[in-house]
């Protein structure tokens, strides 16, 4: 079941990352996914395995963000991968079945190339962010219900998401939000996610 607020984290906020993935969790995310572009696998893995001991007191699972290897080291819950991160196939068949598997969507054409074995997409970016300089161009909430259209697979919305966004994703057929900024970047953590979370369940 994927939980409708996935929280990922910023390593460019002002608290730590274990600090806001333990406020996103207590807000209400479901899911937390580490990101790091910049980190040494080394250190990527090691804060992974800290997050997941803090993670592991709330019953949250963690997922990595692109990293294969580390993914399978550290045993994390699952991975997200992007359209230029690997074959999902071929990464499927090193997890096995119980590894969760996310792939990015940006086109509606990238949705007829998602092999057997991805269990969730993350769809976007609905809107510009700062969080991700190198995004692809902005589909809003029209391009999300075509894409979801076109899968049965569960889509989380992703990029620029805020409360405001709750319902036309709910309403195109989404399973849930993915964000950044929304939680890491707002002045009380805990608040912002128990806000997406409400605002996603009162839609
Ligand atoms: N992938 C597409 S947009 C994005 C990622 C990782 C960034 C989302 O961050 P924010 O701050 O919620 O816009
Ligand atoms: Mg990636």
């Amino acid at each position: 079941m994927i939980p409708p607020l996935c929280f990922i984290t910023d390593p460019g906020a002002p608290e730590p990352v274990i600090a806001q993935a333990l406020a996103a969790a207590q807000g209400g995310a479901g899911w937390i996914q580490l990101r790091d572009k910049t980190l040494s696998d080394p250190d990527f893995a090691t804060l992974a395995r800290e997050l997941m001991v803090a993670l592991a007191s709330v019953g949250v699972p963690l997922i990595v963000n692109d990293r294969v290897e580390v993914a399978i080291d550290v045993g994390a819950a699952g991975l997200h991968i992007g359209q230029g991160d690997g074959d999902p196939a071929e990464i499927r068949r090193r997890f096995g079945p119980d590894m969760i598997l996310g792939l990015s969507i940006e086109t509606e054409a990238q949705i007829a190339a998602v092999p057997e074995g991805v269990d969730y997409l993350g769809v976007g970016p609905i809107h510009a962010t700062g969080s991700k300089p190198d995004h692809a161009a902005p589909i809003g909430h029209a391009g999300f219900a075509a894409i979801r259209a076109r899968t049965d697979l569960p889509c989380l919305a992703i990029g620029g998401i805020t409360t405001s966004d709750a319902a036309a994703i709910r309403t195109a057929g989404g399973a849930g939000l993915a964000v950044i900024s929304a939680i890491s970047r707002a002045p009380d953590m805990v608040r912002a996610a128990r806000d997406l979370r409400t605002a996603w369940s009162s839609t």
